[in-house]
């Protein structure tokens, strides 16, 4: 059928230009000579969607009409990105999309460009949400994606005086072409009130009341094979407007409950880390998950009268907290709405419930005031105590595990406790989630913890945005690596053919060319594209240690002025990443940057040895650009605080060599790639946590080492911040005495893994031979593999193709 499929495509490009060409006229309402690039760019995306109805169908009506079981993931996050050339390379159709273009007098890479990033997520989380329903749609799952559809994604990034500036994102404000509205599919989500008692039941009366309308984009798998459903909820209010108010002339107040419905699905939570008792996020929360689950249930009771059965047809991922409501809200439809007695109804939730844990981050754990939570939602403060007694009653825990506990809610708790299976993202993650998050829990339900390392689509991260290196793939291995990425193996037998390798280098080349143009556009700084590139593209955060980065940096600097004629191998530093609005750390680091930066790029001593360049609003397609030209991927967290990271992946599969700790996925990586081909360093989770029991360990660390001496003297008399000398006392301040990511302690074994990559670097074969073995063995980091074991381990779930 997929095959098919390919063929009927084989009639392009004649039919796609006339397809895009009846959008122009009949859809956009324009005519080629006055048409704008928006407009093609709209032209094309309907014809490519057009291509996408028909397998989204197919696979809707075969899971239908087969009653097959369906994955539903629910996420506040997806981190999309663009749309358009992701859907043209799964079709088989990037080349014919480009020749019509072109020959419609249309620069197809511009239309691609003019696309705003669909940025419903602020990281990795999001990021991976993303990945994963293409994922699917590969491997043949059934499967919908649940979010909210954000009028506002995550905000505009601008510096001003290398500050963060930000400003709101508004990616809807031009039509989406990808998506359907469903008008139809739209559920009441009741919000506060009372729960009365009403023939002996619990009643809830809410207070307030909202619509969850639906909007549908198809997800298109590789080669056209199958696609699942990205399903984002708009709030609407369900009283449009107060007519009386308006007939009386108060405008506003008549378009109040609008407004304040709105809201709901206004402005995607811009933050991933810090736990804030806004009772809008908690709203948001419930907002998502009661629509969700009121639609599931729907489309269950269409064939199905059982809901015992539930778990057969059924399986729910929670990604992360914030849909952890997902278990009371489940409980209450079963029991309160469906009449199952509470236990039948928590047994069948639980069946259909799977909690993934992306953080170990305590202040990321959410956590809400009882309340708060019975405020918003009395029900579910109820049916929490409720659950929280069963547990206690059937499994006599410790007293001290609770979900509800010093009048809080614990919802990494709740979420344990509801869920069938509970999952880290990798190895290491999952080992510390059973030891030192979830020790008794684990205890207790020996075998719920497993581990289900990340992964990331090489659709988007090989073959789209790396032309000149999938195409060198496909002509050394052929093709299928797409869809089976461990044939990247087959790699291997050609790094140490010079001829080979000269053609890779030339692929990264071509990379580094093509964005060391757009530095020079976009952040005015000329690089030269012979210098080693090194990236660091991620959220900026304290445990992510961009700090660590900067400080040896500025060392690096030190040193090329003290000795400016040794054999010094250029680099240029990439930074890239936001800070949260609030996070006042992070934003400082950020204008650290920017401070060294300034000072660098103008210093005639080092001149070509050192640049330092930082992209503002750093997104999914910036990653599209930086990834594949990147000689070198930072990876330096704190050992024991990123949970698995997927940056990390795709550099890793872009021919980058990692400098990394022994943290999150790195530590899977460098068993996969080989300690040869890695530049490991820094300390392990068990030392990092030894490590802080002396309260004296960064004051120690930093005066046993010159350079970090040197570093922090330089930081400390203001010479990044010539106009206000004591800018940078406090950064340097909490280095001394409050180090608690360990950055002092960290920097000289740092410092030593980078003149590993310096004279390596200066080896051009063993560098690129050591490159392309990252590429041939990245293939275990392909998210089909995660979900092929999702579907086995978790949701029970064979595929359908
Ligand atoms: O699992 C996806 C992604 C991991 O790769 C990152 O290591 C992890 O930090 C991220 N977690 C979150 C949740 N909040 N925090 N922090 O974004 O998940």
């Amino acid at each position: 059928q997929g095959d098919d499929n390919l063929d009927d495509q084989r009639l392009i490009p004649e039919t796609l230009r006339a397809e895009v060409l009846r959008h122009l006229t009949y859809t956009l309402g324009k005519d080629a000579p006055n048409a704008s690039i928006y407009d093609w760019r709209m032209a094309l995306s309907y014809a490519i969607r057009d291509h996408i109805v028909e397998p989204w169908f197919a696979a809707t009506r075969r899971t239908w009409a087969e009653d097959r079981k369906r994955v539903y993931y629910l996420s506040m996050e997806f981190l999309i990105g663009r749309i358009l050339e992701d859907a043209t390379v799964n079709l088989g159709l990037r080349d014919q999309a480009q020749e019509v273009m072109a020959s419609l007098g249309q620069d197809f890479s511009q239309i691609v460009e003019d696309e705003p990033d669909a940025a419903l997520g602020n990281g990795g989380l999001g990021r991976l949400a993303a990945c994963f329903m293409e994922s699917m749609a590969t491997v043949g799952c059934p499967a919908y994606g649940y979010g909210i559809r954000y009028e506002h994604g995550l905000f505009r990034q601008r510096f001003q005086n290398g500050q963060q500036i930000e400003a709101p994102e508004d990616w809807l404000r031009q039509t989406h072409p990808w998506e359907f509205a469903r008008p139809e599919s739209a559920y009441t989500i009741p919000f506060k009130g009372n729960v009365e008692t009403r023939d002996g039941k619990p009643v809830w009366v809410p207070g307030e009341t909202v619509l969850a309308s639906a909007h549908d984009t198809p997800v298109i798998g590789w080669q056209g094979k199958w696609a699942n459903t990205l399903r984002l909820w708009e709030a609407l209010p369900t009283q449009m407007f107060d007519l009386e108010r308006f007939n009386r002339g108060d405008y506003a107040a008549a378009a109040e409950p609008e407004a304040l419905a709105r809201t709901l699905s206004r402005v995607l939570y811009p933050d991933d880390t810090t736990y804030q008792g806004k009772e809008l996020r908690l709203k948001q929360e419930f907002f998502l998950t009661s629509a969700a689950l009121q639609d599931i249930l729907r489309r269950f009771k269409n064939g199905h009268s059982n809901l015992r059965d539930l778990p057969k047809y059924v399986a729910i991922q929670m990604n992360d907290t914030h849909p952890a409501i997902a278990g009371p809200e489940l409980v209450r439809l079963l029991s309160d709405e469906n009449g199952l007695p509470f236990e039948e109804a928590m047994e069948t939730a639980q069946a259909c419930l799977g909690y993934t844990n992306h953080t170990l981050l305590p202040e990321a754990l959410e956590r809400w005031a009882t309340f708060t939570f019975g405020a918003v939602l009395p029900r579910h403060m109820q049916i929490v105590e409720q659950i929280d007694s069963w547990h206690r009653r059937t499994y006599s825990p410790p007293h001290y595990i609770g979900i509800v506990k010093h009048q809080e809610v614990r919802m990494g708790e709740l979420a344990f406790v509801m869920a069938h299976k509970v999952n880290g993202v990798s190895a290491l993650h999952s080992d510390l989630v059973k030891k030192n998050l979830f020790p008794e829990l684990n205890r207790l339900h020996p075998g719920r913890i497993i581990n289900q390392t990340n992964g990331v689509t090489p659709r988007r991260w090989l073959k789209m945005a790396n032309r000149p290196l999938a195409d060198l793939i496909t002509e050394t291995i052929g093709d299928g690596w797409e869809a089976d990425l461990d044939k990247l193996r087959g790699l291997e037998a050609h790094v140490d053919d010079a001829a080979f390798r000269a053609k890779f280098d030339k692929s990264k080349r071509a990379n580094k060319v093509a964005l060391a143009a757009w530095i020079k556009d976009h952040c005015g700084v000329t690089v030269s594209p012979d210098a080693l590139f090194d990236v660091q593209v991620k959220r900026i955060h304290e445990y992510k240690r961009q700090l660590l980065n900067i400080l040896q940096t500025v060392s690096h600097w030190h040193a090329i002025k003290q000795d400016p004629t040794a054999n010094w191998v250029p680099r240029v530093k990439i930074f890239g990443g936001k800070s949260a609005p609030g996070y006042a750390v992070a934003k400082e680091i950020i204008h650290f940057i920017n401070d060294v930066a300034t000072v660098v790029n103008n210093d005639p001593d080092t001149k070509d040895l050192l640049k330092i360049v930082y992209p503002e609003n750093y997104n999914v397609s910036m990653a599209e650009r930086l990834i594949p030209a990147s000689d070198l991927s930072e990876q330096i967290s704190t050992a024991g605080k990123e949970a698995s990271g997927t940056g990390n992946m795709k550099f890793m599969m872009n021919g980058a060599p990692t400098i990394g700790t022994l943290d999150g996925a790195n530590v899977e990586i460098l068993q996969e790639v080989g300690a040869e081909n890695f530049f490991l360093f820094g300390l392990t989770t068990e030392e990092a946590m030894k490590r802080r029991e002396d309260p004296d360990q960064s004051r120690k660390a930093i005066e046993a080492s010159q350079p970090m001496l040197d570093v922090l003297q330089m930081v400390a008399e203001g010479r990044f911040s010539p106009d206000q000398k004591d800018r940078y006392h406090g950064l340097v301040h909490r280095v001394w005495h409050h180090d608690y990511f360990l950055v002092a302690a960290d920097f000289d074994a740092y410092n030593a893994a980078q003149a590993k990559v310096d004279a390596a670097y200066a080896d051009r074969a063993a560098w690129v031979r050591m490159a392309a073995m990252n590429t041939a063995r990245s293939g275990f980091f392909s998210s089909d593999r995660t979900i092929r074991s999702y579907m086995s381990e978790i949701w029970d779930i064979p595929a359908a193709i």
